[in-house]
């Protein structure tokens, strides 16, 4: 496999809306991220993800497009972000844009004059249909967002179709006209010196040749029609001879539908499509198949089976992105591991050792790096996102669900777990905003925040920054990108165990999942090994004799 930059890098993702305000209007702003880019140069981290920073309504904080070549004036300016380019590279920082093209927002100019009438020669951008029948819309796929994807257009009489809100109308990439122009846009980007592209819902670009009714018992009725479509891998090998091909970025594609066949077709560097995918399996796990709303507790042992086949499948063919948190899951801490005060650090920083020594690119979520927790608001007002909100109203309304039962719901699920404003210090807001912010600062602000985890070395902050350089710049940074994995103890529903190797270099990576001490000891293969800890989740583990891990504990031991 041929090395690229990026093999080694780790990636942050920072939510603008969420991370620092700079101008006391209680929104996170680009000038904002500047302030806090000495922050993220001491964690180390290479690039710097932002979610969507464009012109738009907002309805979807930002994933509802109206204006790609300008930057939303809460967030700030052009210049803003040209500076931001500017002074990241300078720390060693390169940015990767999310850029949102499955959809744009209904206010963008395009769908404006789409919608109104016909014969209009944008009509044909986004996907209008009849009615099935006068009162029923032209099939009966669901949208992502709760309810139907079709839109009925009152004055054309027709429907436009939204895989997402009703706000987010699909854009039509048969058209090539469409593809030309979101490649044009693309290559205005990264002109301005972006050097790595997120692609928002890129799995759901291409819908089938006839549009027709889906089965039920699939996640979302229809996906089996326009998920990973007829014309899906088409329109990458072109957007990547028209884009990337041309520029030196890294690429990595939202497709919460891919298993890992599909993964090595899309990331496989031969077939010159994308860079690396985010999939969703490993975090499909702790609910209901069809309804996220419904949590199930998680089952280690599929999670181990599920993390050990992207790893070895892929491994040689493909590149797998590693996450556990971004702005549409609930906290990692509060969902894998635990908020028990007695656990949070140490159960932190073990799932960050169980994800970061694996094979692949790694992903931190803003907040992560100091074990931030989920928001848990007490009433339906304090939430604001879209795909929450109309979940509440559907399970209320619809399907007569308790309110306190649906919020319970939401408080474990929603999607505003990830995106309570950064705690950076135990002052009011934490720190985030002298003005009241857009959304609730969680309380516990006044004890987890950036301020004192950097001044304790046992931070959970001070762990990542340990799993980040040993990637990128360590005696295993070869190993940790490029060695073999293999699992041991598979069946073992308290502690994952693998083992990373290289020639003749081997690492050992133990992780306790519970909150209880578990008994441990050496796969038998390595009895007669000499073991050196290079990293452990607890001070005062020197060494490891067999017998028992605490709880969470996480150890990283070289096999010499
Ligand atoms: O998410 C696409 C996607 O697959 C989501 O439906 C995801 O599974 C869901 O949010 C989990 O709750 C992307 C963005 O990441 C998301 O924020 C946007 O709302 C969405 O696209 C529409 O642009
Ligand atoms: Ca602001």
């Amino acid at each position: 496999m041929n090395k690229m930059w990026w093999h080694k890098s780790v990636v942050y993702q920072v939510y603008p809306k969420s991370f620092y305000d700079s101008n006391s209007d209680g929104i996170g702003d680009l000038p904002g991220i500047i302030k806090k880019l000495d922050y993220l140069a001491i964690l180390g981290i290479d690039i710097l993800w932002l979610s969507p920073v464009c012109v738009s309504p907002m309805y979807d904080n930002g994933y509802d497009v109206s204006d790609y070549y300008a930057i939303a004036p809460q967030f700030g300016t052009l210049e803003d972000m040209d500076r931001l380019i500017g002074e990241a590279a300078k720390r060693g920082i390169a940015i990767m844009m999310d850029i949102v093209v499955n959809h744009t927002s209904d206010e963008h100019p395009w769908f404006i004059e789409s919608r109104s009438s016909i014969t209009n020669p944008k009509r044909d951008w986004y996907i209008w249909r009849d009615g099935a029948t006068e009162k029923l819309p032209p099939t009966n796929w669901e949208s992502f967002f709760t309810g139907s994807a079709w839109e009925l257009d009152e004055k054309t009489g027709q429907y436009y179709l939204h895989l997402f809100g009703r706000r987010q109308p699909d854009l039509n990439w048969e058209n090539p006209l469409v593809r030309d122009e979101v490649y044009r846009m693309m290559r205005w980007w990264l002109d301005k010196g972006i050097k790595g592209i997120r692609l928002d819902a890129i799995d759901l670009i291409s819908k089938p040749e006839r549009y027709y009714d889906g089965k039920d018992g699939n996640t979302i009725r229809g996906m089996e029609l326009w998920a990973n479509g007829p014309n899906i891998d088409t329109y990458l090998k072109e957007m990547n001879r028209e884009v990337f091909s041309l520029y030196d970025v890294v690429t990595v594609g939202e497709t919460s539908f891919a298993d890992t066949k599909r993964a090595v077709a899309f990331s496989s560097p031969e077939r010159k499509e994308m860079d690396m995918i985010f999939q969703f399996e490993h975090l499909n796990l702790d609910h209901e198949e069809i309804d996220k709303w419904e949590r199930i507790p998680l089952d280690l042992v599929k999670l181990k089976r599920v993390m050990s086949r992207w790893q070895t499948e892929l491994h040689g063919k493909g590149w797998n992105s590693l996450y556990w948190c971004n702005h549409d899951q609930p906290r990692i801490v509060s969902r894998f591991g635990s908020t028990d005060p007695r656990y949070r650090v140490q159960s932190a920083k073990m799932l960050a050792a169980a994800l970061h020594l694996m094979q692949g690119t790694p992903f931190i979520y803003q907040g992560e790096e100091i074990g931030m927790t989920n928001a848990a608001f007490d009433s339906i007002e304090e939430y604001n996102d879209i795909d929450t909100l109309n979940y509440y109203t559907k399970a209320v309304e619809e399907h007569g669900i308790e309110r306190k039962e649906a919020l319970k719901k939401i408080n474990r699920v929603s999607r505003d777990n990830a995106r309570t404003p950064m705690q950076w210090s135990d002052e009011k807001n934490g720190g985030f905003t002298s003005a009241e912010p857009w959304l609730k600062v969680n309380p516990n602000c006044r004890s987890i925040n950036v301020a004192s985890a950097l001044q304790d070395k046992d931070s959970v902050f001070y762990f990542y920054r340990k799993l980040v350089q040993l990637r990128r710049h360590s005696p295993y940074s070869d190993l940790i990108a490029y060695g073999d994995y293999r699992e041991f103890c598979e069946n073992n529903e308290a502690v994952f165990v693998y083992l990373r190797t290289l020639r003749d270099k081997r690492i050992l990576v133990i992780c306790s999942f519970v909150e209880y001490e578990v008994p441990f000891s050496l796969p038998f293969e390595f009895k007669h090994y000499k073991v050196s800890v290079i990293l452990t989740n607890y001070s005062d583990r020197r060494e490891l004799e067999n017998g028992m891990l605490r709880p969470y504990e996480s150890i990283v031991a070289e096999l010499l």
